[in-house]
């Protein structure tokens, strides 16, 4: 069970570091090379999945999952999949044709220590792999549970949510948006897949309408806060903290939440955000305090 992963009392670094060991063990085990010619797309796979990121999509889905005493394997196939759909997202992201960076996670971009046809295939083969994961017996034993899982994260992947926020991203570019369509834009690119790692837990253990709510809520807000505090990183941080280039918004020309509020009001305004995700958890009483603690790490991280 997810409960002896770590005390009621865990801090954010010792949960993160569980997290990041475990998924990252399933997923070295999931992305086994292959003896064919086709083992190369498997490098690029690891190379970007394996790569050193915070690994907050599968602490929150192990954070949420332990809310209600789900298996820590079925929390674990969840965490992979959604961390192989991150990843994904990053190397099709950083392509010459999108944001063509040079640098993500302290490394060369998938394109650069590969090339670009492999850089595209690992991320299909990132994505479409994290479905077989989630469809596979070991996440649940019940498969209308596991078809719902591939359902949410479908619809948070997709043209409704994280490929139609990167589609508007692009759009951005050439044509000003106001506030409310940037953050309709970033609920959408970076915020549903934050909701579906703080759900999946409440997907898995099959709980009712009022907790979900509730996570629903926690992940609202949680996403663009986590959003304001990355545009203040691409104008405060350094490449050598994230691990990116930074500035690459307003070499761009794009509106964000920083360009538009400034510094000490998209700053303010993130505060606001993590105390009305916490809020949201209230019905969890201690059991969530891991989630708070997540909340408030998400605005004050340098990376
Ligand atoms: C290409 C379909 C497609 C989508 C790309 C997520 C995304 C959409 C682009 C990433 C660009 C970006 C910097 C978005 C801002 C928020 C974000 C997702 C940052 C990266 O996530 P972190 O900080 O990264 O969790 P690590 O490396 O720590 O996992």
């Amino acid at each position: 069970m997810t409960e002896t992963l770590w005390p009621d009392t865990v801090s954010v670094a010792d949960a993160t570091s569980v997290a990041t060991t475990l998924t990252d063990a399933l997923i070295e085990r999931l992305l086994v090379m292959p003896p064919g010619l086709e083992a190369r797309v498997y490098e690029a796979m690891r190379y970007s999945a394996l790569a050193p990121g915070k690994r907050l999509r599968p602490l929150l889905v192990l954070a949420g999952a332990r809310l209600f005493g789900v298996a820590q394997l079925s929390a674990l196939q969840v965490a992979a999949a959604i961390e192989m759909v991150h990843a994904y997202s990053l190397i099709h992201d950083d392509l010459p044709a999108m944001d063509n960076s040079d640098l993500r996670r302290g490394r060369p971009t998938c394109h650069k220590r590969f090339d670009e046809a492999t850089a595209v295939l690992a991320g299909d083969g990132l994505l479409t792999m994290a479905f077989e994961v989630l469809a596979h017996p070991d996440t649940h034993g019940d498969p209308a549970v596991r078809c719902e899982l591939v359902s949410a994260l479908a619809t948070a992947a997709g043209g409704g949510g994280m490929v139609g926020g990167q589609m508007i991203d692009l759009i951005a570019e050439r044509q000003p948006l106001d506030i409310a369509a940037i953050t309709r834009l970033q609920r959408m690119k970076t915020g549903a897949l934050i909701a579906f790692a703080c759900e999946a837990g409440a997907i898995l253990g099959k709980t009712a309408s009022e907790s979900r709510i509730a996570l629903r809520g926690y992940a609202h807000d949680l996403g663009l806060a986590f959003q304001i505090a990355d545009d203040l990183l691409d104008v405060e941080g350094s490449a050598a903290e994230t691990g990116k280039p930074v500035g690459a918004d307003a070499a761009a020309g794009k509106a964000t939440f920083v360009s538009i509020l400034g510094v000490e009001r998209a700053r303010a305004q993130a505060g606001l955000l993590v105390d009305q995700a916490v809020d949201h958890l209230d019905l969890f009483e201690q059991r969530a305090e891991l989630l708070r603690q997540v909340a408030r790490f998400v605005v004050n991280r340098r990376a």
